[in-house]
C-alpha cells in the first residue's frame, strides 16, 4: 500500500508515474516536523533493522550507520566517508515484521542520518519543507519494491547488443585509435560489441560535432567498424561551449534555452570547451530542442550515446574565478615570506564549490527557479531529453543511452554508470553492493568502469573484476587518461580474458531474459540475499553475493591474491565453474558455508536447485550469438520449467507473448 503525503508547494519532478491521492494527515511511519528551518522526517529503528535502498552511494548493502546526502556532484574519489556521488535516490527500505518503504521526492539537497548520530534513530532532513513524501507498505522488501517500481515507472531497456562486451577509454583520438583497439580484441578472439568514443572525437569539446581531421567522414567509418560488428558510442557533455557561430551555442542563445544568471542573462560556466553554457533540461521545450540534436549523430548511424558532466560538473564560473584571481592578486602583493598557505590550496576546491548552485536559474514550466532547489534533477532532464528524443528520431529500435548524474525517474529514459571509480579491489566490492541498491530505485541498466578508470589496473585485478561485470547488463573497460594500457588484450595470456568474457556471451541467452523481464515486470535484476531469503539471519548478513534473476547466485573473488572464497548457500545449489578449457565443472552444494577454489580465468556461479540456465555457445559478438541452440544446466530433481524471453534485440514493442518461450528441463 502507498500513503502519499505532501508537505508545502513541492517541485514537480515527475519521479512518480502514478496519480495518487494525497492524505491530510501526518505519516504513520515516523515524525515529521516542519517550520522554516525545513523538514525533518525522524523514526526510531530497532537493533535488528536494516536499512537498504538510496541506490548510488559509498558503503555496503545495508546502509545503516552512515550519514548519505544527496546533492548530485562530480566526485571520483568514492571513499568510504564519502556523503554523496553523482546521483540522488532519496529511497530507503526498512526490513523487520513490518518492511517499509520511504520515497522522498524532493530534488535538492536532503540527508540522511542512518543510525549514525544516534543509532537507533532515522533522521531525513532538508532545508525547505517543499516535498512528497510516500510511505510504502507490503508483506516483503521486495513486494515494497515492486510497488515502488511501478509507481515511478518502466525501467528503461537496452537494445541487446548494449549487453555485449565494451571497450572504452579516455584518449581515443581518431580513426587509427580505434582501428587498433577493434583489431586487438578480434585477432585475439575476445569478444567485443561497443567502442566507446571520449570526449577527444568532438571539434574543440563541442557536442553534436566531430573533429574533421580524427575523423574525416565519420559516417563511413560507423559504417566500417558495422562491417566488425562494432558499435560506435559517443560521449555527450552538459556544458555548450560559447562560439559564435557554432550552431548549439547560437540556438540556445536565441530560444533562451540556457540557464540564467541573477539577472536573467545567460549563466557563464566553464567545463572542458573552457566557457559554456549549460542548457535547460527542466524547461520541456529546452529539452526538445537538446533531444534532436542526437540527431546530428544518428544521421551517420549512431545508435548509442553516453551522457557525462551532468551533475552538473563545473570547473568554475566568472564569479568564482574572478574571486580567485582577486585573491591572487593579493596574495602576490604580499610581501615574500607571508605565505597565505592553507588559504592557497583552498583557492581551487572554491571555484567549482555547491556554492555556485545558487548563482544560476531555471525555467521551469513558466516558473523562475533557483537551481539549487532543484539540483539533483539536472542529469534526469538531460537524459530525459535524449531518451524522449530517441523514441521520435527512432521509434521502431530501441537506442543505447546511459548517464552519469540521475534522479528517481530518470530510470525510466536510460541507464547509468557509476562514474570515476578507481583500480582498487575494494571498488570491485562496491561494485557489487552498489548495483544491488541501484536496482532497488529502478536503474537495472548499470554496470561500474570494469577494472576501474582512475589509477593503473592489474591483470589480476581486471580479470577478477570482469569475472563480476559478466553479470551486469552494462559491461565496459572504460580507464582514465595517462593510466595503464586497460584493453584485455595488453595483458599476458589474452586467451584467458577471451575465456571470461566468452563467458557473458554464453549466459547471455538468461541474462538478457532475465533483465527484460525484470523491466516489464518492475521486478530487481540483481537482489541482496535478505531481499529472497529474510527469514535466515546469515543470509542477511550476506553482502558480496548477489541473487540474479530466478536462478542464479553470483559470488565473485574480490580480493587479490585469494585462491578462492567462502561463500553461504541460503539453499542447496548446483556451483559452476566456467574453465577456460570451455568445459564446466559442476558440483552440488548443500545449503550451508562452503570454500570454493576459484583461478583468475575461470568463471564461478551458482544455480538454486530445481533451477536451470539456457546456455548459448560462446560468440564473439551478440549478432553472432546462435540462441536457437541451447543447452539446459542445472541440478533438477523434478521436471522445471523456465520462461525464456527473447526479441529481436531492438524492439520497442516488448511485452508480446510471441517474445516468451517455455523451456523445460527433466531429471
Ligand atoms: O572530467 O570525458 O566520468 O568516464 O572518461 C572528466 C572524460 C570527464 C568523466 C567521466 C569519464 C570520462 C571523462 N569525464
Amino acid at each position: 500500500m502507498i500513503r502519499k503525503y505532501r508537505f508545502g508547494v513541492p517541485v514537480e519532478t515527475e519521479a512518480v508515474v502514478q496519480d495518487l491521492p494525497c492524505r491530510k494527515e501526518m505519516p504513520e511511519s515516523g515524525r515529521v516536523l516542519t517550520d522554516e528551518e525545513g523538514f525533518t522526517y525522524i523514526r526510531a529503528l530497532e537493533k535488528e533493522t536494516a536499512i537498504y535502498g538510496l541506490g548510488e552511494t559509498v558503503r555496503g548493502i545495508n546502509k545503516r550507520g552512515w550519514v548519505y546526502v544527496s546533492e548530485n556532484e562530480d566526485r571520483s574519489f568514492h571513499l568510504e566517508d564519502a556523503r554523496s556521488l553523482y546521483s540522488a535516490h532519496n529511497f530507503l527500505l526498512l526490513s523487520g515484521p513490518e518492511p517499509l518503504g520511504l520515497f522522498f521526492d524532493y530534488p535538492g539537497r536532503i540527508s540522511f542520518d542512518a543510525g549514525f548520530t544516534k543509532k537507533d534513530i532515522l533522521t531525513v532532513s532538508c532545508d525547505h519543507a517543499d516535498l512528497y513524501l510516500y510511505e510504502i507498505t507490503g508483506e516483503s522488501l521486495k513486494e515494497i519494491c515492486r510497488t515502488f517500481r511501478k509507481m515511478t515507472g518502466r525501467s528503461y531497456i537496452a537494445p541487446k547488443w548494449a549487453m555485449g562486451f565494451g571497450q572504452s577509454r579516455w584518449g581515443y583520438k581518431n580513426e587509427e585509435d580505434f582501428r587498433q583497439v577493434v583489431k586487438g580484441y578480434r585477432e585475439n578472439h575476445i569478444p567485443l560489441d561497443a567502442v566507446y568514443m571520449d570526449i577527444d572525437y568532438m571539434d574543440a569539446y563541442k557536442d553534436f560535432t566531430v573533429d574533421r581531421e580524427k575523423f574525416p567522414d565519420l559516417g563511413s567509418f560507423v559504417s566500417e567498424m558495422k562491417d566488425q560488428k562494432v558499435h560506435l558510442v559517443p560521449i555527450i557533455d552538459a556544458g555548450i561551449k560559447q562560439e559564435e557561430g557554432y550552431d548549439v551555442c547560437m540556438e540556445g542563445l536565441e530560444k533562451g534555452f540556457f540557464c540564467t544568471d541573477r539577472e536573467g542573462k545567460p549563466f557563464d560556466t566553464a567545463c572542458w570547451p573552457g566557457l559554456t553554457y549549460h542548457p535547460d533540461f527542466l524547461n520541456a521545450k529546452a529539452r526538445e530542442w537538446f533531444g534532436n540534436k542526437y540527431r546530428v549523430l544518428m544521421d551517420l548511424g549512431i545508435d548509442g550515446f553516453w551522457n557525462d558532466m551532468n551533475e552538473p560538473s563545473i570547473f568554475f564560473t566568472k564569479r568564482t574565478m574572478e574571486e580567485a584571481r582577486k585573491k591572487m592578486r593579493e596574495f602576490l602583493a604580499k610581501p615574500a615570506g607571508d605565505t597565505p598557505f592553507f588559504e592557497l590550496a583552498e583557492l581551487a576546491g572554491q571555484l567549482s564549490s555547491s556554492e555556485v548552485h545558487k548563482d544560476f536559474y531555471h525555467d521551469m514550466n513558466g516558473t523562475r527557479i533557483r537551481h539549487d532547489r532543484v539540483h539533483n534533477l539536472y542529469g534526469y532532464m538531460m537524459t530525459r531529453a535524449a531518451g524522449e528524443a530517441f523514441e521520435r528520431i527512432s521509434p521502431d529500435r530501441r537506442i543505447l543511452i546511459f548517464s552519469r548524474s540521475s534522479y528517481i525517474g530518470m530510470h525510466r529514459y536510460g541507464g547509468i554508470w557509476q562514474g570515476d571509480n578507481k583500480s582498487w579491489w575494494s571498488h570491485l566490492l562496491l561494485n557489487i553492493q552498489m548495483t544491488a541498491s541501484l536496482n532497488m530505485c529502478g536503474f537495472l541498466y548499470t554496470g561500474a568502469d570494469l577494472g576501474g578508470f582512475g589509477s593503473d589496473t592489474g591483470r589480476d585485478l581486471l580479470l577478477r573484476w570482469l569475472a563480476f561485470g559478466v553479470f551486469t547488463p552494462l559491461m565496459r573497460n572504460h580507464s582514465a587518461i595517462h593510466t595503464r594500457d586497460q584493453e584485455c588484450y595488453q595483458f599476458e595470456d589474452p586467451e584467458d580474458f577471451a575465456h571470461v568474457i566468452g563467458v557473458r556471451y554464453r549466459l547471455l541467452p538468461y541474462l538478457y531474459s532475465e533483465y527484460v523481464k525484470a523491466a516489464l515486470n518492475d521486478e530487481m535484476y540483481f537482489r541482496p540475499l535478505a531481499f529472497d531469503y529474510p527469514d535466515d539471519p546469515m543470509a542477511c548478513d550476506v553482502e558480496d553475493q548477489l541473487m540474479l534473476g530466478e536462478g542464479l547466485m553470483a559470488a565473485p573473488v574480490y580480493v587479490q591474491n585469494a585462491a578462492g572464497r567462502y561463500v553461504y548457500l541460503p539453499e542447496d545449489m548446483l556451483f559452476v565453474k566456467f574453465l577456460p578449457s570451455g568445459e564446466m565443472e559442476t558440483q552440488r552444494m548443500e545449503k550451508g558455508v562452503h570454500y570454493i577454489h576459484v583461478e583468475l580465468n575461470e568463471v564461478p556461479l551458482f544455480i538454486r536447485k530445481d533451477h536451470f540456465l539456457p546456455l548459448a555457445e560462446a560468440a564473439e559478438c551478440v549478432e553472432d550469438l546462435d540462441e536457437d541452440n541451447l543447452t539446459m544446466l542445472g541440478w533438477i530433481t523434478k521436471k522445471t520449467e523456465y520462461l525464456l524471453y527473447h526479441d529481436d534485440g531492438y524492439t520497442r514493442n516488448l511485452d508480446v507473448p510471441e517474445h516468451y518461450r517455455l523451456l523445460s528441463m527433466e531429471p
